[in-house]
């Protein structure tokens, strides 16, 4: 292939692929797939820290430094999972509010994200006291949010 043709071949897939709404072409066992994997990060990072926090678990500070980082780094895909036109995603718990009270539930979001860099930063510092006053408020951001929008 000539190498111009090439790199306008190349050129245009990037420039598809940008373009692209995100997850636009995935397919619902995908959506479902990814959520649910989103929300298993998050909550095997944080329940370890809230177990931490309650004495229940052992963690040193290297550890929840770890956890701290993978639930901040993931926190902002959990609003990224419900994409228009997945609402009716065989298997999910999604209640249809995610769609019809968007900025409720963006606004949900927005404290949960908040919360858990609050609780990242502290684990970063290794400030051990600062995790445990940090983890209660991403607890109430979960439950908040499931409350309104997952079904039980
Ligand atoms: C967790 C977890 C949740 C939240 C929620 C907080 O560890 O898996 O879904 O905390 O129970 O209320």
């Amino acid at each position: 292939m000539r190498r111009s043709l090439k790199a306008a071949l190349a050129a245009s897939l990037l420039a598809a692929i940008a373009s692209a709404p995100a997850q636009a072409q995935q397919k619902p066992d995908e959506v479902l797939a990814l959520r649910k994997g989103v929300f298993q990060v998050i909550k095997s990072s944080f329940g370890p820290m809230a177990g931490f926090a309650d004495g229940k678990v052992q963690l040193d500070a290297a550890r929840i430094a770890v956890l701290g980082a993978r639930l901040s780094a993931v926190a902002p895909m959990a609003g990224e999972v419900f994409p228009a036109g997945s609402e009716k995603v065989e298997g999910s718990k999604a209640k249809p509010e995610i769609w019809s009270k968007p900025d409720d539930f963006k606004a949900k979001m927005t404290a949960f994200q908040t919360a858990a860099a609050k609780l990242a930063d502290a684990a970063k510092a290794g400030n051990l006291d600062g995790v445990k006053a940090a983890v209660p408020d991403v607890g109430k951001a979960c439950k908040a949010c499931h409350d309104d929008f997952k079904e039980k």
